[in-house]
Parts: structure tokens; sequence; C-alpha cells
């Protein structure tokens, strides 16, 4: 399918828990607020309904303090969802806890059988799959990403993510098949090379981790020079709270786990 890195027939979604105070982060700067990220998060949730996808919220999961950010433990591609194992010990649980959805609204689903990856650590094209080692993506989890990656139809590239940063696409996101959006220390790695690069304006890289999703490209709140950049290229720019995610790392992509299937086919 033509832009199938950026064209989504459907969304899943998992609203925050009450326990998403004891979520993980590397700087503690206060706990998130429930409320105000349930609101934040239902603000998500209708954007990107907006665009004419079908998005499922699945009910919270309070023993999993970080499942709001479900991107993590599963990735769907072209339509078949593979379980991944996210590798911070609180959140291993998640792929398993997550299975019974993915089966009953994707096509199938392969379950990877070792090592660890996170989801925020992968970086889809419409051809290739990028997938930063990090502090929770391991080399052996890569090596048994790669066959089942390929046999979807899709290349696999491992990439270095700077051990700074969280993950991957805490610094970068796809704005179409062939432009990313990234923070200038990640794109200054050369990793990108083939691709058009828009960098986030100075002070601005937490705008990094936005999410082009069919039309729009949802871009975290309150970096107006890198909205700036995005509008004048041509692309349309809807902008969302992310205050509450941020107080644990997450952002944009984090809180949706994308994909298409055929027509009739899934969102049960
Ligand atoms: C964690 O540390 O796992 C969560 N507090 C944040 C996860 C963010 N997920 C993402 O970037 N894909």
């Amino acid at each position: 399918m033509e832009n199938r890195s950026i064209s989504f027939t459907h969304a899943l979604c998992r609203a925050p828990a009450g326990s998403v105070t004891d979520g993980l982060r590397a700087v503690d700067q206060g706990d998130p607020d429930p409320v105000a990220f349930a609101r934040e998060h239902a603000a998500y949730v209708a954007a990107l309904r907006a665009t004419g996808a079908s998005v499922t919220v699945l009910p919270a999961l309070e023993e999993f303090p970080d499942s709001v950010f479900i991107e993590d433990p599963a990735l769907v591609l072209n339509g078949v969802a593979i379980t991944l194992r996210p590798g911070a010990p609180s959140r291993a649980g998640e792929a398993a806890a997550l299975r019974p959805d993915l089966v009953r609204h994707c096509a199938g689903v392969i379950d990877l059988p070792e090592g660890a990856v996170d989801g925020g650590d992968i970086l889809c094209s419409d051809s290739e799959v990028m997938v930063g080692l990090s502090a929770r993506t391991d080399r052996a989890g890569i090596a048994a990403l790669r066959p089942i990656v390929e046999d979807l139809g899709y290349r696999l590239r491992l990439v270095e993510t700077p051990p700074e940063i969280l993950h991957f696409k805490t610094e970068s996101s796809l704005l179409d098949p062939e432009t990313v959006l990234a923070t200038p220390r990640l794109a200054a790695t050369g990793c990108f090379a083939g691709y058009r690069v828009i960098e986030t304006a100075e002070g601005e890289e937490a705008a990094a981790n936005a999410v082009r999703f069919n039309a729009p490209v949802f871009l975290s709140a309150g970096h107006p020079r890198t909205a700036e950049r995005l509008a004048q290229t041509g692309y349309e720019v809807v902008e969302l709270e992310t205050m509450q995610a941020a107080l644990v790392d997450g952002g944009l992509s984090c809180m949706s786990l994308r994909y298409s299937m055929p027509d009739g086919q899934g969102g049960a």
C-alpha cells in the first residue's frame, strides 16, 4: 500500500491508569495528574478520530503504570501485530496483557521470541523499519525482529540511539515516506541518510516526537518555531498538549498503535 507509513485506518490507544503517577521517568519533575492526563488523552484520541480513522480505547491497566504508552509493547505492520518485549522490568508484562486485543483487532499476531525491543525505538517508512539500539532495545531483540519484519515485506535497519536519549523516536518522527523530523543531535549521527530531514528549532527538541497520522502532523504544543517550519514546508500541523505525558517521558507517538486493515476488517 502506498504511503503505508502515514495512512492509517485504525489505531489502538489505552486509557491512562491512575497509577500513571508511578510511571518511569529519567528525571523527576513531579507526578502527572491522572485527571489532567485523562483530559490530554481524550483530546489526543479525538484528534486521531477526526482524521477519519477508527480508534479503539482499551481500558486502563492499573498494574502497569506506563501502559498508556501502548506503542511500546507492540508493532503492527500490514495489519499483522508483533508483540514486542519491553526492556523495562515494570513494563515486561504489557505485551501479554495487550495480546488478546491484538488477536481481536489485527490480521494475525506474531510474538517476538527473545531479546528486548520497545516500540518507541522503531521508526517505519514505507519500505524500511529502523530500530534504535537503546537502554530498552538490545541486539538480541533486533536480531529476532529482523526475519519477522522481512517476512512482512520491509527491510530492517539497526541504528544507534545516543545514550542520553530514552527511545529512538523520542527525538524523531516520520513526516512523510521520505521526510523525517529530528533533533539536531540525532540527525547529526547520520542515521537518516537518504531521507530529507527537518530539524526541530533550538530549544524545541521535545517537538521531535510528533505523529503523522493521515493528513495532519500532530505536534506537541508549545513549539512555535518548529510548528512554523513544518507549516512553511506544507504540512498541516495540529498541536496537542502533552504536558502530563512529558512528566513520565512520554510523547505523542507513544500513545497509539497505528495500523491499517483492508475494508471491513479490524476495529472489532
Ligand atoms: C517509559 O519510561 O517507558 C515511559 N515512562 C515512557 C514511554 C514513552 N514511550 C515512547 O517513547 N514510545
